[in-house]
């Protein structure tokens, strides 16, 4: 595996630069990417196997079945690429129904965490068939260099799974698959998973678990500014709260003040000011109807091939080809 990184303090540097712009906004947020250090990646990973957090579970069933179909439209030799590849056992299954064409299956692995790189690593390592790019990138980035690195012939599927594009407000999500649309080539494929509209009961446990480990993931995001931007956030004087925005369709996480209080953050340069009761936006998680994600989809230049949903736990995997 190698690596392109992006050297760890210009991530910092952003880091602190963005902190600072996104807390003037009022609401007061951070982008929901700073959640997955290293700590906040493997608190991602329990989050998956938390039994009221059905995604993950969810999308594994569909691909476990289905991965042949979903990868019989793109042509050998095939490349996979995964956006946000997290423990790199999605992107296993297609490349295990791969095998049998008996060619060599080439993976770029998309992910701004590099704990999550080299937990795919060792999972994609079992597979004798496969090379694997790590790229620790952002979408973007990621996406222009494995279009860039991609063999002249066979086709490309961008794999855009667990529900990932649900953190992408409107009309973002939309630019941002029209990026994904231009870095393809006619033929190439995009498998697209995305979390369905579904009781708010359902989505308040998913959220706000009973055992507290979505709360220490949004909390982490205070001890990562504390360690990396040198602030002074009181843990205790912040609360997880997710609550369900009805008109936008979305569960969104917050970080709730409880009493009025002014903390530090050095290397932002800031001293921010927060109010009794007031919240810092951490993530938006953006719910869908299965026709919705067709016409997105559509809209940006691909032919919808085939959609396939889990009934249980309401969550869609979609397959699109690019015209
Ligand atoms: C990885 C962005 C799809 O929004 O469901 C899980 C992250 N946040 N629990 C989601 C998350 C709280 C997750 N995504």
């Amino acid at each position: 595996m190698s690596f392109a990184t992006t050297a760890p303090s210009e991530v910092i540097r952003d880091f602190a630069r963005e902190v600072a712009r996104d807390l003037a906004l009022v609401p007061k947020q951070i982008q929901s990417k700073y959640l997955y250090d290293a700590l906040g990646s493997s608190l991602f990973e329990s989050i998956c196997r938390l039994p009221w957090y059905r995604i993950t579970r969810a999308e594994a069933r569909l691909l476990t079945r289905r991965a042949s179909e979903m990868v019989a439209p793109i042509a050998d030799p095939v490349t996979l690429l995964e956006l946000g590849c997290g423990s790199g056992e999605k992107v296993a299954l297609l490349a295990e129904a791969l095998r049998n064409r008996r060619r060599r299956v080439a993976i770029h692995l998309i992910d701004i965490s590099p704990t999550a790189l080299e937990l795919s690593e060792r999972t994609l390592g079992a597979l004798e068939h496969v090379s694997v790019v790590g790229h620790r990138a952002t979408y973007e980035e990621g996406l222009r260099h494995a279009a860039r690195e991609r063999p002249p012939h066979g086709g490309l599927l961008v794999l855009f799974l667990g529900s990932n594009i649900g953190n992408f407000d409107s009309p973002a999500s939309q630019e941002f698959l029209a990026e994904i649309r231009r870095a393809l080539r006619p033929g190439d494929g995009l498998l697209l998973g995305a979390d369905l509209v579904k009781p708010v009961d359902e989505l308040m446990l998913a959220y706000d678990d009973p055992l507290g480990v979505t709360a220490a993931f949004n909390k982490n995001l205070l001890v990562r500014m504390n360690r990396e931007l040198d602030a002074n956030f009181d843990l205790k004087a912040f609360e997880h709260r997710a609550v369900w925005n009805p008109i936008d369709r979305r569960v969104e996480m917050h970080l709730v003040s409880a009493r009025p209080q002014t903390v530090s953050i050095a290397k932002s340069g800031v001293d921010v000011k927060f109010e009794d009761g007031e919240s810092i936006w951490t993530e938006s998680s953006y719910k869908y109807q299965p026709r919705e994600i067709v016409e997105l989809v559509s809209s940006v230049g691909f032919e919808s091939h085939a959609q396939w949903i889990d009934p249980e736990a309401r969550f869609a995997l979609s397959l699109f080809v690019a015209e």
